[in-house]
């Protein structure tokens, strides 16, 4: 199968998981990315099983709204069951690095109102130890020089997303050549530098549950 094929199992493979979990008053949380992007489109079809979704940017907000799906403003939304979203890397503790589309903000703060978090990837996202795909951070774009020499000091090598300004008005910047052998250590030293809006690390608060796609199928991480 084609990485595409893998995602777009995926996808509906999250679409059998959460239908039964679907209520008339279910808010879903709705993560960023291309294998989301299929979720959404696959959920168009579903969307009178549940009230509606908490988007984690604008790229999904226009998805969904596109498919008549009703998104909610955050400080609408007291709690949620289910946040679904996918990675850019996943470990076996369900541990992730996530900002590749650069939305990582929003992701982490809708994943924070949801109980759980389910990942959708496929295989070639499962790692042993997170850190071969560059860690995404979004910074204030005054402190981009000063966050930018902190990772330095820390190990890595920076680049900045020139160009890209996130939903929140701010820059990323993507750390390459880290060794990430504790991801929640990491995401608190990197959380507490002055200027740092949001680290792509998921440690924290990971996935409670992956699903996988692979060549042999789709499999659960639990
Ligand atoms: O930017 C993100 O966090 C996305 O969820 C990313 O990690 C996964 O994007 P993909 O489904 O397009 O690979």
């Amino acid at each position: 199968y084609t990485q595409d094929q893998l995602k777009q199992q995926v996808a509906a493979a999250a679409i059998d998981f959460i239908l039964p979990k679907l209520q008339a008053d279910t808010i879903l949380g709705i993560g960023t990315g291309s294998t989301v992007d299929l979720l959404i489109d696959a959920l168009a079809e579903h969307k009178d099983k549940f009230k509606a979704a908490a988007s984690s940017s604008e790229r999904s907000t226009q998805r969904l709204q596109q498919h008549g799906i009703t998104v909610l403003d955050l400080n609408q939304v007291a709690s949620m069951d289910w946040y679904i979203d996918g990675a850019d890397e996943i470990d076996a503790q369900l541990n992730m690095t996530k900002g590749g589309g650069g939305a990582l903000t929003r992701e982490k703060i809708v994943a924070s109102v949801a109980q759980h978090f389910l990942c959708i990837v496929d295989e070639s996202k499962v790692v042993a130890q997170l850190g071969a795909f560059p860690l995404p951070i979004e910074v204030i774009p005054m402190a981009r020089q000063v966050v930018t020499r902190r990772l330095e000091q820390l190990g890595g090598q920076v680049k900045w997303r020139s160009g890209f300004v996130t939903d929140n008005g701010n820059d990323i910047i993507d750390v390459h050549g880290l060794t990430i052998t504790d991801p929640a250590q990491l995401e608190a030293q990197i959380n507490d530098i002055p200027g740092v809006v949001c680290c792509g690390l998921f440690a924290l608060s990971g996935a409670s549950v992956a699903l996988v796609a692979g060549q042999q199928g789709v499999t659960t991480m639990s």
